[in-house]
């Protein structure tokens, strides 16, 4: 585990799975249709129940870049925030539609005025965003976003696996130097 304080937010890497985790909102790697899948979102519906599904389908979709709240269910959090990260291909917009996800679900943090989030490491699953450009952008975008007055106390990357942590961990110490 890794812990960096900014402005009074606590910053944590951890290395885990991300329905274990307490948290205000728990971010979902969603898809546009909010269909469900594999993944942080298959585990994010089975740990939660039904629940999360049917206020999914009411809500309909939610574009690439963006995020949507719903009920957490049975999950230890108030909310889960389904994100849409992109689907990567190399090209400029992919990095500014994942910082815009990450964006989208601070912003819905600052409505609900919630005291902490939990996030997954949005597209690098399915989605092939690689792990070695996708977290400077997630931490950056963070990073920023504490840096204002914020509701936010704690926020925490939930890292699935050594590699992927070891990514975080490695941008995380090249931004905060
Ligand atoms: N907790 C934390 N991280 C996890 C967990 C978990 N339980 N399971 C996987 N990861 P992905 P994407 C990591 O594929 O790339 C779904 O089908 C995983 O190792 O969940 O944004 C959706 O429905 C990877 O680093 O999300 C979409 O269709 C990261 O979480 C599509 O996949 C994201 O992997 C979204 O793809």
């Amino acid at each position: 585990m890794v812990v960096h304080v900014i402005n009074d937010v606590t910053l944590t890497l951890l290395e885990g799975n991300i329905v274990a985790v307490e948290a205000d909102a728990i971010v979902n790697a969603a898809n546009a249709g909010l269909a469900g899948g594999g993944g942080v979102d298959g585990a994010i519906h089975r740990a939660g129940g039904p629940e999360i599904m049917a206020a999914c389908a009411k809500i309909g979709g939610c574009p690439t870049g963006s995020a949507v709240a719903t009920t957490a269910g049975r999950l230890h959090a108030k909310y889960v925030f389904h994100a849409v990260g992109p689907i990567y291909d190399g090209r400029p917009e992919d990095a500014r539609l994942l910082a815009s996800a990450y964006q989208a679900c601070l912003d819905l943090a600052e409505q609900h005025q919630i005291k902490s989030i939990a996030f997954p490491s949005l597209s690098t699953g399915v989605y092939g965003y690689p792990l070695d450009l996708a977290a400077p952008i997630a931490l950056r975008v963070v990073i920023d976003h504490i840096t204002k007055p914020t509701s936010l106390h704690t926020v925490t990357f939930v890292l699935f696996g050594k590699t992927s942590f070891a990514a975080y961990e490695r941008a995380l110490k090249t931004l905060a130097e």
